[in-house]
């Protein structure tokens, strides 16, 4: 039996763990990628392993969402990031070059390689044909010092793409198609692999809005084949002798199979608070809005910045609504000033601002009260805006751009005739916001700057035998990290500092919670399905660690997450039986007898709550349970490095 393309790239980089389906596998990293709002801690722990040099191919550090700076803490975060990455080996993209996803497509993303980044957007670069993984920070600084990445064996859903989008329909709108067909958790336990026909009929970049997106499923991650189209965009890019050809064999099995034809898409939009709430732009035509966002790392490319100036160009934005557009990258910020498509925004009217995460993050531009914005970004959880009653809507740039100048949602087909805009044939390539790191000879000439706002990890212990302690918090389905540890302007600038950090802990949900569970000293949560979707913040697990928050008890999780609770020593439970939900309230006293033999050895975990016993289920790895036994990965990854 063939492989599939996925299968292909983790077998060449298979370290450990029997190569079948449900097996822990453990994966080399070449490539490792941070972000500031996740990398500080990220370096924390790399500091803490005490390995002086990076051991991967390529590692690069990115300055890009915290990026106002409106106190000191995020300008010494972006200061001690530079320090550590100058010191151990590390590539430091400075604040301006660009969104780290997109930096690291155009710059260093490479066919057949693995990489492994603090951001669950790490898996744009399946767009180029590579294993793109996004994990928590200490997974990738375990990564950094040459430790491998421990995934479970996925299984793989193939995606066939048939014919080739109209005009006017785009990438995002395929993406958003794929997540009205299988749903936010659709893709948990999965590789989304494309291929067929229409693959070759989307350039480098629209097959990395697709794979971003990817994230919004509850993937591992996403890819595309590598070939003549790869070759073409690296070439572009003055990197062609990266290129590989890279395809599924023609009898690869799947999983599971989807098959979309490009030529039947429409202009899609996923409506509030979720991505995978999906309507044609048809049927919400005429609705009234307030803004539109355009950029982020799922649409922040040369191309859709192309798009976008040519329908704004010699028009004005409607007088009620407020544009904004941050291209993704330094380089495509340069071509289109250098080209003149930059004069055609800011002449329509929109307010420019720098290439980094910006808006998508809260990071400025929140809406109005109630406002409608449209944003060509890949998350539109409640409140994540930083406007808690605005409604976030997700389209394509073109969407975005229409509805921009006529004041309602707009299906960009009402504008006429779209000329084809294509990749250009050269990129501007300018690294001089790329810092190399000193060489290991000079490493300790560097010293470490750290800030008055940095502050240690928390602190662990190993795995009690027996726990008695209440439950601190009940949610529901489809808890965000963006309820669990909110982002915005003013609380990113404590991801350094958890204690601070924690004041903010589930206050989306509750606002008495932090304090209620500091006080608690020790406790559980309880949740819903796929628990803890979207980002890879370790901090949603590194808050309620502070908290005091024992274990964690829902009816199924989000990947990213769940391995971010084993990693703090947090136990993520499930019910056996669901409707066993209903039996554990907020404020009922949770005992547990024999954990840690229990932990160590597998089978149910029993709970006895208000006299009646209920079955838990630690589906973890073997490995994972010595991580649990020894009160976190930190712990565990000091033990072994000790032997
Ligand atoms: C996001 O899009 O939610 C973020 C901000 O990029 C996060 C990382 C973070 O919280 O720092 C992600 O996607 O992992
Ligand atoms: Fe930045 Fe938004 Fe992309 Fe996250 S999703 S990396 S915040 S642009």
């Amino acid at each position: 039996m063939g492989l599939t393309l996925a299968e292909k790239i983790l077998k060449a980089h298979l370290v450990d763990g029997e190569f079948k389906k449900g097996s822990q596998i453990a994966i080399r990293m070449d490539q490792t990628l941070t972000q500031d709002a996740t990398g500080t801690m990220a370096y924390i722990e790399y500091v803490a392993m005490g390995v002086p040099r990076v051991k991967t191919e390529k590692s690069v550090a990115y300055i890009d969402h915290n990026t106002l700076q409106s106190g000191f803490e995020n300008a010494d975060d972006h200061r001690f990031i530079g320090s550590v990455a100058k010191k151990h080996g590390i590539s430091f993209s400075r604040p301006g070059n660009g969104i780290c996803h997109q930096v690291h497509l155009e710059r260093f993303g490479a066919p057949g390689k693995t990489l492994i980044g603090s951001d669950s957007h790490t898996p744009t670069g399946g767009g180029l044909g590579m294993i793109a993984i996004g994990a928590g920070g200490l997974d990738v600084a375990v990564a950094m010092g040459g430790g491998a990445y421990y995934i479970t064996y996925p299984k793989i859903i193939k995606v066939e793409l048939k014919g080739k989008l109209s005009p006017w329909v785009s990438a995002k709108d395929v993406i958003l198609e794929v997540l009205r067909r299988l749903s936010v958790k659709g893709g948990v336990g999965y590789i989304v692999e494309y291929c067929g026909e229409g693959v070759k009929t989307l350039s480098v970049p629209e097959r990395a809005t697709i794979t971003n997106m990817g994230a919004e499923l509850g993937a591992t991650t996403s890819i595309f084949p590598s070939d003549e189209n790869t070759l073409e965009f690296l070439k572009a890019q003055g990197r062609e002798d990266v290129y590989v050809p890279l395809s599924a064999d023609p009898d690869a099995e799947y999983d599971k199979e989807l098959v979309i034809d490009l030529s039947e898409l429409e202009p899609l939009a996923a409506c509030p608070h979720s991505p995978d709430n999906v309507k044609p732009v048809r049927e919400l035509a005429g609705m009234k809005i307030d803004q539109c966002c355009i950029g982020s790392c799922t649409n922040s490319s040369f191309v859709d910045m192309m798009k976008v100036a040519y329908i704004l160009d010699g028009k004005t934005c409607d007088p009620s609504v407020s544009l904004s557009v941050a291209p993704g990258s330094k380089q495509v910020l340069s071509m289109i000033s250098q080209n003149g498509a930059l004069t055609k925004m800011i002449d329509a009217g929109a307010r420019i601002l720098e290439s980094a995460c910006g808006p998508c993050i809260g990071m400025g531009q929140s809406p109005n009260s109630k406002g409608i914005s449209l944003r060509t970004f890949n998350r539109n959880f409640e409140g994540r805006s930083g406007t808690r009653d605005a409604g976030v809507y997700l389209v394509s740039p073109e969407t975005a751009a229409a509805s921009a100048l006529t004041g309602v949602m707009t299906d960009p087909r009402t504008l006429g005739d779209m000329p084809k805009i294509t990749m250009p044939e050269k990129f501007y390539v300018n690294d001089n916001m790329i810092e190399p790191p000193v060489s290991e000879a000079e490493m300790d000439s560097v010293e470490i700057l750290k800030g008055p706002n940095i502050a240690g990890y928390p602190e662990t212990k190993p795995l009690a035998e027996n726990l008695t302690v209440p439950c601190s918090l009940k949610v529901g389905d489809n808890i965000t990290t963006d309820h669990i540890m909110p982002a915005g302007a003013k609380i990113l600038p404590l991801r350094s500092n958890i204690p601070e950090i924690s004041k903010h802990c589930f206050t989306v949900c509750d606002e008495t919670f932090p304090a209620r569970a500091k006080e608690l000293g020790a406790s559980v949560i309880v949740g819903g399905e796929n628990y803890g979707q979207g980002s890879s913040r370790e901090h949603a697990a590194l808050a309620p660690l502070y908290l005091g928050v024992k274990a964690v008890i829902v009816k199924s999780f989000a990947r990213i997450h769940k391995a971010n609770l084993i990693n703090a020593g947090i136990l993520p439970l499930t019910f056996k039986d669901p409707a066993d939900y209903d039996k554990i309230a907020q404020g009922d006293t949770v005992e547990f007898a024999g954990l840690r033999e229990t932990v160590k050895n597998g089978g149910d975990i029993i709970a006895k709550v208000n006299g009646r016993e209920i079955a838990l289920e630690l589906d973890i790895s073997e490995r994972d349970r010595e991580i649990m036994l020894a009160g976190g990965l930190l712990d565990y990854t000091r033990e072994n490095l000790s032997k």
